[in-house]
């Protein structure tokens, strides 16, 4: 076994069952040196280990303070909305990245003081946040969030399956075990509609989309750990406002009304949320939140269980009011009494850093905490003061948060803060929505799959339907068995298609050209036309790339599967026990789709809204075309090959090793790979005399749109095999 191969081996093992003391593979070494186990604390070396006969210096993997760490029980839910819940998280991030090399932060997390006793979600999340930002550790990979924590993902019927399942075969009673068949709408049933968007909200990839990009993001990290990332406050905006768009065109295609901000706090919450999740292998139990609460105060005293929180709705009244001011003002004061104008630049990375609130807020003090108590608030809503002892709710968590219809509505209202700074801003000028000697005459969408009988058409027309893919849980669940216990999931997936964009270049050079592709309905749920005004905030980023154009007529070509915005279905534990570890690819090389990611990244399988039953719903596609040379942000991020923009060609080969899907996610220590606003041209207000989308592209060559429709049918699509 290489060493590469014995550390994607180690982190495996160490991910595995995480409530239950550590059990180490027998052919997995992990080289605990002696003082580890000091007799006061009575830990005894896990089986299979071996004592090191070398000595590694002292100062390192002598076991650093933990008491910060555990202040957060082992058996409990973990917040990373909650303040104190952050702090002890990355105390154990900064010791896991003080290891000197990533063998020793391995051999460290093996130690029975830290993974047999530090908080099981505190212990996934610190090493999974080591792991992405340390160097060295770039071409190792984590398994998926679902299978580390079966618990969040699926109902506790199917962990009790599971166990008769691995009871039949401990009996032999069947010499092949079936797959626990996970139904789609499990937490509740169509007759309350907010429940028709359950896969949705209850998706594996979205929610551990979400997982990923607080991960990357953190709120709390200091300098020490992470270097603020490039764009951060600004991607917090992005990342779920685009949340909202495909949620919102989820919504439509099933009859719903877009969601609604959720502003009024002293009003009843009317979309409850049952989420039926236990974690602990079942002991403890993600509280409901019924229909008609109303938000209360939060007073959870200190405790053993949990880390006590503090604070008045009237604070978050008070934290909007300053943040409206400073909107519309145009400048936020920092502590030291600095004035930071809010400007097309900055100003929406300044205030989502304000809003979000994280630790590079202008003035936490006096701006607050808004959205994070926001989630405190609502996780607590059934139990204010826990007098009741209750567990949160799901929405104290990133792993679970989207899985409740007060997400999109909560994130709805914070949104309204981006936008009201957004309608400060000038209009885009001309200028800015031009682009010389480059006209963009159409776009088409082609099916690749030959037409299924009943839809002929292959152009202009995306189908979707169901995807069944296995999960395993057995590694996530408390009992081990020799046989994988394995799950059926019932996903939306589409057929893979391909944009086909007809480009003339009437300059006599050839030129790197930005190609944006957005898409969004055109129709609300009642059929009526949205204006323009309405349809900007429901525009879905489709993919971002560059190509090259030569003078003349061109046809770029561009793969659905290529999108800047997702990545594919995480690979399972044991996938990633038998595949080899990434390696740096070649210069030029560009094999990172299915090998090389880092887990943020929108999932592939819902690049584009479900769309309704034939004949479709029709959308409208948008290209619009800009100047690599203009746009782009430094030389090293990349050369425009018509390929991602965003991973490949750069001069450091740890960055290649990971890749993220750069629109919602940013790249790893470097630049976000685009110099203009997230979401341009989309992201402010047209001037006011331009009422429609055919008005907003009519002096913009460099645009084009098409009419296009997305048919959902109700059958299995297998866009790759499961
Ligand atoms: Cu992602 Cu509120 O920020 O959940």
């Amino acid at each position: 076994m290489s060493d590469l191969q014995l550390r994607q081996r180690q982190i495996l093992n160490l991910f595995e069952r995480v409530a239950q003391p550590f059990s180490p593979k027998p052919d997995i070494v992990f080289e605990l040196p002696e003082f580890v186990f000091p007799s006061s604390v009575g830990a005894v070396p896990p089986t299979g280990s071996t004592r090191p006969s070398l000595s590694p210096p002292a100062d390192v993997l002598n076991i650093p303070e933990l008491e910060l760490v555990k202040t957060v029980p082992r058996g409990r839910l973990f917040s990373s909305f909650h303040p104190a819940h952050r702090e002890a998280a990355y105390a154990l991030v900064r010791i896991f990245k003080n290891a000197p090399t990533v063998a020793d932060m391995l051999n460290l997390a093996a130690h029975p003081d830290i993974r047999d006793q530090v908080n099981e979600h505190i212990f996934v999340f610190a090493l999974s946040a080591a792991l992405i930002q340390r160097q060295d550790s770039r071409s190792l990979r984590t398994p998926p969030i679902w299978e580390i924590f079966p618990g969040k993902f699926f109902e506790t019927r199917v962990r009790s399956e599971a166990q008769t399942t691995v009871q039949q075969q401990l009996n032999k009673q069947f010499s092949v075990t079936k797959p626990i068949i996970i139904d789609k709408n499990f937490a509740a049933t169509d007759r309350v509609v907010e429940n028709k968007l359950s896969y949705f909200r209850e998706d594996l990839g979205i929610n551990s989309h979400h997982w990923h990009w607080h991960l990357i993001f953190p709120v709390e990290a200091t300098a020490d750990i992470v270097n603020p990332p490039d764009r951060r406050g600004e991607l917090f905006y992005y990342m779920h406002q685009q949340i909202l768009a495909r949620y919102d065109a989820e919504r439509i295609a099933n009859g719903l009304a877009r969601v609604t901000s959720y502003h009024d706090w002293d009003q009843p919450i009317l979309e409850a949320y049952f989420p039926k999740l236990t974690t602990a292998n079942g002991a403890i139990h993600w509280a409901s939140r019924p229909s008609g609460l109303v938000l209360k105060d939060i007073n959870i005293p200190d405790e053993e269980v949990e880390l006590g929180i503090e604070f008045h709705i009237d604070d978050l009244q008070l934290w909007r009011t300053r943040i409206l001011h400073a909107i519309h003002k145009g400048s936020v004061v920092k502590g030291n009494g600095q004035v930071v104008h809010l400007d097309d630049k900055t100003g929406t990375n300044t205030l989502g850093e304000l809003i979000e609130a994280s630790q590079w807020s202008a003035d936490k003090l006096f701006y607050g905490d808004l959205h994070n108590f926001g989630h405190i608030a609502m996780c607590y809503i059934h139990d204010p003061d826990r007098s009741h002892s209750e567990n949160m709710g799901v929405m104290g968590d990133s792993v679970t948060a989207m899985r409740d219809p007060i997400f999109y509505r909560w994130h709805k209202f914070i949104d309204s803060l981006f936008q009201q700074f957004k309608a400060t801003l000038s209009p885009y000028s001309a200028q800015q929505l031009t682009l010389e000697g480059i006209t963009v005459n159409s776009v088409e969408v082609h099916r690749n799959q030959p037409p299924t009988p009943g839809s002929t058409r292959q152009k202009n027309l995306i189908i979707t339907g169901w995807q069944e893919s296995i999960v395993e849980l057995d590694r996530g669940l408390d009992f081990s068995s020799s046989t994988p216990v394995q799950a059926r999931v019932t996903h939306l997936q589409h057929e893979d298609f391909s944009y086909r964009i007809q480009v003339t270049n009437s300059t006599k050079t050839s030129q790197d050209i930005v190609f944006r592709i957005f898409l969004a309905p055109i129709k609300d749920h009642s059929g009526r036309p949205f204006s323009f005004r309405e349809q900007r905030l429901l525009m879905i980023e489709l993919d971002k790339f560059v190509a090259r154009v030569t003078p003349g007529a061109n046809l770029v070509k561009r793969k659905s599967d290529e999108s800047s915005v997702t990545i594919p279905f995480e690979r399972t534990f044991r996938d990633l026990e038998t595949a080899a570890p990434a390696v740096p690819l070649a210069p030029g090389g560009n094999n990172v789709k299915r090998t090389n990611f880092c887990g943020c990244g929108w999932p592939d399988h819902f690049l584009v809204p479900r769309g309704v039953p034939n004949p479709g719903m029709p959308f409208t596609l948008f290209v619009m075309a800009t100047s690599w040379k203009e746009d782009r942000v430094n030389d090293e991020t990349t050369t425009a090959t018509g390929t991602h923009s965003h991973c490949t060609h750069t001069g450091d080969d740890t960055k290649k090793l990971c890749r993220n899907a750069a629109s919602y996610c940013g790249i790893l220590d470097d630049k976000y790979p685009d110099k203009r606003p997230m979401g341009f041209p989309f992201d402010r207000p047209p001037d006011k005399s331009i009422t429609t989308l055919a008005k907003f592209v009519e002096k913009s060559p460099n645009i084009t749109t098409a009419e296009i429709r997305i048919q959902f049918e109700d059958r299995v699509i297998r866009r790759f095999p499961q």
